[in-house]
């Protein structure tokens, strides 16, 4: 099956699956200084000439925190069922630790106050990548105190918004945090240290099961959610003999998806990861009883889902390909397994260079519920970047149109084969900061004028306006 054969208008989805949209702190807020936020690692990297793309900064990003209001009237007349958002902690935290800012908490307050009033459920995530400054300085995600300072914060931000938030969701993409952030350095903080990238997936694991565990004892909400978004590698072998490429599937899955879900959901981690990494760590910063911390119950879990990505064991002859899909950096996103090749995938792309492959997403679904039969599925994010441009005061994107389109059927397609899944999340509502890719790729449904700052919803948002008005693909 190919991309192609996942166009399909009129599949209607249940009246109960939630559609909504997702943004994330750093990369819409701005007002990077303003009412107390203290510096988070996103604000070092992102000032270090040559880390980002046209050395942008999320110093004003979509100037959400300025336009709260507005953006919270836009997602109304979008007609969204939900919007998850995440929480900075250094506007909560300043350095990490210490007393609550009780501005910062104020503004969180404020937006899911204004959501509840429209009618749009609040989902919160408490780390999407902006981990404070002063808790890097002190060692980072590779530092087991990071995780006791999570559980901290976690229980800050539980206690002023846990009467109001729906559904908690600890960590974003820890896969990014651990293995960008501090593998391959094309993330904030930018180190490259393999033994230091796995000391933090686990440590973000434990700060998750901390998390859980403060979160549960302070929130005033009886039926309030709790999750967990991991963004998953599909693979795909890169040879014409699938068991030529089994080993580097079965590696790049270990420490990509394994290392996350099987801590998470069966609380153990794997025997081939701990031996694929074995050169690289003892892992002896798992203590005893981490597992039972990490293994707490979920209410569903965030699948975050763009595109595949094809493997083989390099060879050694021609020299070798790194396509993950990923700006290319100095270090390793895959401690123990470097000779792991990814190669170029057939297309069509996005404007990152991902391949569109919506049968993966319906791959991916399946899989995850066969593994983990007795937890609910959520897409947390899907979406796509284009070039797009504003003409005549609107913004004309087909191919947003129909990557999403081709998504909701693969969607609906896993749901028809069982896949207890609840929601699905677009990325982005809001053009923004993308990272080492700063403002040059456009995820959003709405376009962000970065001069005037004028938001102007594209074709995409009023596609996903009828998608949720009809609960049917347009
Ligand atoms: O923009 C990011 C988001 O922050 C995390 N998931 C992937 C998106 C697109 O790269």
């Amino acid at each position: 099956m190919t991309a192609y054969d996942y166009r399909e208008s009129g599949l209607v989805f249940p009246p109960s699956f939630l559609i909504g949209s997702a943004t994330a702190s750093y990369q819409i807020e701005g007002a990077t200084q303003e009412d107390g936020r203290g510096p988070s690692i996103w604000d070092t990297f992102s000032r270090t000439p040559g880390k980002v793309v046209n050395g942008d900064t999320g110093d004003i990003a979509d100037d959400h925190y300025h336009r709260m209001d507005e953006d919270l009237d836009l997602m109304k007349r979008l007609g969204l069922e939900a919007y998850r958002f995440s929480i900075a902690w250094p506007r909560v935290q300043p350095t990490g630790s210490g007393a609550a800012n009780e501005k910062g908490l104020a503004f969180y307050s404020r937006l899911v106050d204004g959501l509840l009033e429209r009618g749009i459920r609040p989902i919160a995530t408490l780390y999407h990548w902006d981990l404070p400054q002063g808790l890097e300085d002190a060692g980072g995600w590779p530092a087991r105190d990071t995780a006791n300072r999570f559980a901290d914060y976690a229980a800050i931000a539980g206690a002023a918004l846990g009467d109001r938030v729906h559904t908690w969701t600890t960590l974003n993409e820890p896969w990014c945090s651990a293995y960008l952030g501090y593998g391959s350095g094309g993330h904030a903080p930018g180190r490259t240290n393999g033994a230091h990238a796995l000391a933090a997936v686990h440590h973000l694991n434990l700060a998750h099961g901390l998390g859980l565990q403060a979160l549960r004892s302070v929130v005033a909400k009886d039926d309030a959610e709790y999750s967990v978004t991991l963004n998953f590698h599909v693979l795909r072998p890169g040879t014409e003999d699938p068991a030529g490429s089994a080993d580097a599937m079965r590696r790049i899955d270990a420490l990509a998806n394994r290392a996350f879900t099987s801590p998470m959901l069966k609380g153990q981690y794997d025997y081939d990861l701990l031996a694929d990494t074995a050169g690289v760590t003892d892992w002896q910063f798992v203590q005893s009883g981490d597992l039972d911390v990490i293994k707490q119950p979920i209410d569903f879990l965030g699948v975050n889902y763009y595109s595949t990505a094809t493997v083989r064991t390099w060879d050694g002859a021609a020299p070798r390909q790194s396509a993950d899909g990923h700006k290319p950096s100095s270090g390793t996103a895959w401690p123990g397994s470097e000779q792991v090749e990814f190669l170029q995938q057939e297309g069509p792309y996005t404007a990152m260079g991902w391949n569109i492959a919506p049968e993966g997403l319906e791959e991916l679904l399946v899989h995850l519920s066969t593994e983990f039969p007795s937890t609910p599925l959520v897409i947390t994010e899907n979406g796509a970047a284009f070039d797009d441009e504003v003409v005549d005061g609107a913004v004309h994107d087909p191919k947003r149109v129909d990557y999403l389109s081709r998504h909701f059927v693969a969607a609906h397609r896993a749901i028809a084969r069982g896949v207890d899944l609840r929601g699905y999340m677009v990325w982005s509502l809001l053009d923004n900061f993308e990272w080492g890719y700063g403002f040059s790729k456009r995820f959003g449904i709405v376009h962000v004028d970065y001069d005037t700052l004028v938001r102007t919803p594209k074709d995409s948002a009023h596609w996903v306006t009828t998608l949720v008005r009809e609960k049917r693909i347009p």
